[in-house]
Parts: C-alpha cells; structure tokens; sequence
C-alpha cells in the first residue's frame, strides 16, 4: 500500500475515521487534503472516544506524521485545542509527529460570524451548515483575498492584510447582516499568539510528501465529508466548500496524480446525510428513527441528528465514477441485524423515466422517487464475526449484490465502533 486515499461515498459520517485508524498502521504519513473542523471523526481506542476535528486520525498511532495540507482550511483555536486535549489524554504531540502546511487558510473570526449570519438570515433557506466558517474562509481563498497559516508568522504581513480584509468584513457584517462589527486589535492579538505556538508544526508540507515518495514511505490520505458533498460533484448547493473527491488529495496535498495507487471509498450499510439538501431514500418513519438510534446517528461535530435512511445504489456509482474507486469499506453492517428487510435503491424514476444518476436541478430531486430492490434481513449479532464466510447468509448476499453492482470489491466491513470490529478481504 504505497499511496491510499480514503474518502466518503455518501454524505459524510460514513465512518471514515476507523477506516482511517486501521489503515493508518501501515502507513507512515497521514494526510488532511480538504474541509476543516467542519469534520469530525469518532474513534473508540481502548474504550475510549475519541473525536478528532482537524488533526488526522494517524495520531493514535505513535510513530506516524500527521500533515494538514495546503487545501485544508485551519482555524487555529480548534486546532490548538485539539492538540492540548491530546496531550492532557497522555498523547504528545510534539512537531515532528504533526505539521501544517504554511500555504493552508486560515479560518477568521469574521468568517465564523459570517457563516451564522447568512444562515440565519436564510431561515428556512438555509444550508445547515457547521457554522465553523468553512465557506466564506474558501470564498476569500478563491477570491485571492485569503490569509494563510505562513502569513501568521510575520506579524507585519498579518496586521497589514487582516487590516484591509476586515474593513471589508465588517462593512458587511453591520450592514448586510446587522451583525457587531469586529475589532482588529482582539483579532490581531489573539491570532499573534496562535501563530507563535503553531509556528514549530508550521511547514510546506508539499515537500515531505515529495521525500516521503521518493523514499518509498506509505502515505494514507484523509478524506473528509462525502462525495454527495463535493463543491462541483455533490447536491450543490448543499454541499460543502471544497472538492471531497479522491482529485483533490493532489492538489490538496501538493503531490502529482502519478504517486497515488489506491483509492478507497467507505461507505455505511445504509445513507445518512446531516444540513438541509436532498436525500431520495430518506425514511421519515420508525425504521428511520431505528437506524438513528442503534447506528448512533448524531453528528460528531455539532450533536445534530443525522437524517437517514436506504443504501442508495445511485450515489455509489457516482462516487464509484468521481473517485475512481479500487475499493470499497463498508461501515456499520451490524446496524442493520434485525431488520426483517433491507432495501436497496438500484435506480431513481422521475416522470415515468429511469434515471441512473442524480439530477441537476434541485427542483428535479422532488420529483424522484426511488427504484427499490428487497433483501432478507438477517436476525443474527454480527459481534466477533472476523470472516466474511461467517457472516449471516442473508448479509453475504446483499453485500455481494452490492459489490457487483458497482463492480468495485469490497475490501473491508466493519461490524461495531470498536477498533477490532472489523473483517478484512484482500
Ligand atoms: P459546511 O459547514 O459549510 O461544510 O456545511 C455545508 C454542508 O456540508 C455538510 N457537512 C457535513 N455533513 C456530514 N458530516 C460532516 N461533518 C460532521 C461530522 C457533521 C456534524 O463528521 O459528524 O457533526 O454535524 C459535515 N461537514 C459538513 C453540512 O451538514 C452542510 O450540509
Ligand atoms: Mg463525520
């Protein structure tokens, strides 16, 4: 396993985080190439949770170097905290085992108060996102208007920018949203002293991973969010700021598409999907509420409850198409013991048409209805199952219909939260 990127088929929380942890044991590097604390991973070490925002999922594993790519956007607060609360759990991490791209952005105060303002301004409009300022930081990085984690570091390059940035921000602040105007001797201050403690992580990231290539090492990159979530790929305009696809380790990262080897798609045994958007196999009944409550379904960074429902075939193969999958991981099939039958959306119809992919238009989702294929439950606890051979009959058989169609091998399912919890295939 030479170079591996991991990403999420669906809409996040696809449990990419335990995947994450598991493959990281090989690896030498792991690697966050997009998204920020928007993010959110849940391990169980030991039992034990952990929740990891912005540090990648490597850190529990002691002798792996953990990267936050250029494409990452850093608020330097979380990422600071992360790192204390590490070290109060017993987990130094000292620079060496972690670094962070001098060329990433930086969140903003204003851009988390930008992010609340629109939101609710939006009411019922609204994206339902984090509010960690996620989109308006990406807005000012493609405006060329951004200020990034080596611009911390010189405190006159810093003043000078977040002078003329915030002067902007507050304009609209006040009179767009009838927000408080920020002030730039708070911001200034604060982000000064974040800058002094970042400093040792603070690095071009780019070139280790160009050296850690060329030396043979294993570099494992961190997806976060899903697919659906893509800024060009997913159900935009409720999706994320970023580019989730595989694409984007590399330009994420700074490392060319010739050194990736492996790409990996995780995807849970059924959907769910957190913010407002569509969502064609959502069930707003008890077996809904059931996946919610045995699955664990609250969001990882905001506790919100995650809508779920079926395992949407459609969505897959995009994911399989947008990532170019070699592999597929499949999450939390114990959640599914139980239930008389499973459902599985082969295909959407919309007005009497077959259709193979997700819409354009939003207005197109409302029309859909989903195209279901039935399975047999299976009554059976999936606990210590380490075989695939051992898994319920039923279970084999809907997981293989699964793998052919998308025509990409399962690999890996996880059957609980815990590390062990898992069978391997290839
Ligand atoms: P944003 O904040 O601008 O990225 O929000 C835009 C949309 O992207 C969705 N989004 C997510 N969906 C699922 N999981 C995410 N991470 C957290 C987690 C979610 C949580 O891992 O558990 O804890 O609530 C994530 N991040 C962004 C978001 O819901 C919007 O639909
Ligand atoms: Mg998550």
């Amino acid at each position: 396993m030479p170079s591996v990127v991991v990403v999420g088929t669906q809409w996040g929380d696809e449990g990419k985080g335990k995947i994450v942890d598991l493959l990281a044991e090989r690896a030498d590097y792991v690697v966050r190439f997009q998204g920020g604390n928007n993010a959110g991973h849940t391990l169980v070490i030991n039992g034990r949770k952990h929740i990891l925002h912005l540090i990648p999922s490597g850190i529990f594993h002691e002798d792996k170097v953990c990267l936050i790519g250029n494409g990452v956007v850093v608020d330097p607060a979380v990422l600071l905290q992360e790192i204390e609360e590490l070290e109060k759990s017993g987990l130094p991490v000292p620079p060496g085992r972690l670094y962070v791209s001098e060329r990433a952005h930086l969140i903003m105060p204003y851009h988390k108060a930008i992010d609340l303002g629109r939101e609710a301004l939006k009411g019922k409009t609204r994206i339902g996102t984090t509010g960690r300022g996620i989109g308006p930081c990406y807005e000012d990085k493609v405006a060329r208007r951004g200020i990034r984690v080596g611009e911390l570091l010189d405190p006159e390059t810093f003043a000078s920018k977040l002078r003329e940035v915030l002067e902007e921000k507050n304009f609209y602040l006040e009179k767009y949203l009838g927000r408080e105007p920020l002030s730039f001797e708070e911001i200034y201050e604060t982000y000064l002293r974040y800058g002094e403690r970042l400093a040792p992580y603070v690095t071009n990231v780019s070139e280790i991973l160009d050296r850690a290539h060329r030396e043979g090492r294993n570099i494992l990159f961190e997806g976060a969010q899903g697919t659906q979530l893509d800024i060009d790929h997913g159900t935009y305009p409720f999706v994320t700021s970023s580019n989730t696809v595989a694409g984007n380790a590399c330009a994420g990262a700074g490392l060319g598409p010739t050194r990736i080897d492996f790409v990996l798609g995780v995807a849970k045994a059924y959907t769910t999907r957190v913010g407002e958007g569509p969502f064609p196999t959502e069930l707003r009944d008890e077996t809904g509420e059931r996946l919610r409550e045995c699955g664990g379904e609250y969001g990882a960074t905001t506790g919100r409850p995650r809508r779920c429902g079926w395992l949407d075939g459609v969505i897959l193969k995009e994911a399989a198409r947008l990532n170019g999958l070699t592999g597929l991981a499949i999450t939390k099939l114990d959640v599914l013991s139980g239930l008389p039958e499973i459902l599985f959306c082969e295909a959407y119809e919309i007005e009497g048409r077959r259709l193979e992919q997700t819409p354009v238009r939003m207005a197109d989702f409302q029309k859909l209805k989903p195209l279901y294929r039935t399975f047999r439950g299976w009554p059976e606890s999936l606990e210590g199952v380490k075989n695939f051979e051992d898994l319920p009959q039923a279970a084999r058989e809907y997981l293989s219909f699964v793998e052919n169609f998308l025509g990409v091998p399962i690999v890996m399912i996880s059957t609980g939260p815990a590390r062990e919890a898992h069978i391997l295939l290839r």
